[in-house]
């Protein structure tokens, strides 16, 4: 957030930098940004690093690491325990609570999974998919990337638990393969926000997973849940907790928005087109108004 005020900020000082000199100097410096390629390019090169600042300031964990690596600098492996590797960046906390006290389980963790499905742990089975185990439905490959959070769903007693360090009003994420049995039973979630006083905020709960076979099947595919308490108390954990029939309850846990009610962000190139496009209206409005 700092970082990201400090490059807006150097940006306006430069941009009044420049209003400054063309009022000293109007004849002798072209003022159109078309008539100025060094300008143009100039903005057009603090709009990306702008634009980057913002993405990486998003509040959207997709587990995808970063050049091999997690925010804590941490090399990101298939079946690696995930707790704490989040926090420092974000703000969050994961892990296990299975006594339902809200309050993370002393050592417990939640688990990296890659789609390639590395080592033989696998964190859910993608009969719908091109291969068996961790992957995407036709279509949703993209959305699920290629790293994603597990339990690991040998007991369905274990809630996933979040907790944060401050406070938000919202948060969203997504659930990886809802699936049911032929015997009838099924996997299904209740995910509830709570306050710092272990007051429930809010709750929802996902739809009854059906047979893969079954039309409107979510084998291999994601369901979004996501809280806006906007005016009410404020969300500092998220436990989701297995209210299905099965007896296992394997899931995947995917783009996880930590303060905003939107599952999903577009890329960091997006904000960088925004962000010049921004400049160039902007310095298109000023021309018109001169
Ligand atoms: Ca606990
Ligand atoms: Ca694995
Ligand atoms: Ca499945
Ligand atoms: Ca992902």
């Amino acid at each position: 957030m700092l970082k990201n005020f400090a490059i807006s900020e150097k940006i306006r000082i430069l941009s009044c930098t420049m209003q400054r000199r063309e009022k000293l100097d109007t004849d002798k410096r072209p003022r159109a940004i078309t008539q100025s390629p060094a300008r143009f390019a100039l903005l057009l090169a603090l709009a990306t690093v702008n634009g980057q600042a913002m993405a990486q300031a998003s509040d959207l964990i997709t587990f995808e690491p970063v050049g091999g690596y997690l925010p804590d600098g941490t090399l990101a492996a298939d079946n690696l325990a995930i707790n704490t590797q989040y926090r420092a960046q974000y703000g969050v906390s994961f892990g296990v609570d299975s006594d339902s006290n809200l309050e993370i389980d002393l050592g417990s963790a939640l688990r990296l999974e890659d789609t390639a499905n590395s080592s033989d742990v696998w964190g859910y089975v993608s009969t719908n998919a091109d291969a068996d185990y961790n992957n995407a439905a036709v279509g949703f490959e993209s959305q699920l990337g290629d790293w994603f959070l597990t339990n690991n769903g040998v007991s369905t007693s274990e809630d996933l638990l979040i907790q944060y360090d401050n406070p938000v009003n919202a948060a969203s994420g997504e659930i990886w393969d809802l699936d049911g049995r032929t015997n009838g039973n099924y996997e299904r979630w209740k995910i509830s926000a709570y306050d710092d006083s272990n007051n429930l905020v809010s709750s929802v709960e996902t739809p009854i997973g059906l047979h893969n076979t079954v039309e409107g099947s979510l084998d291999s595919k994601p369901w979004a849940w996501s809280f806006d308490t906007t005016g009410t108390p404020q969300i500092m954990k998220i436990a989701m907790e297995f209210t299905g029939t099965t007896n296992l309850s394997p899931l995947g846990f995917n783009n996880f928005a930590t303060s905003t009610a939107s599952v999903g962000a577009p890329e960091p190139q997006f904000w960088a087109m925004l962000s010049c496009f921004g400049f160039i209206s902007f310095f298109a409005y000023r021309k018109r108004q001169a």
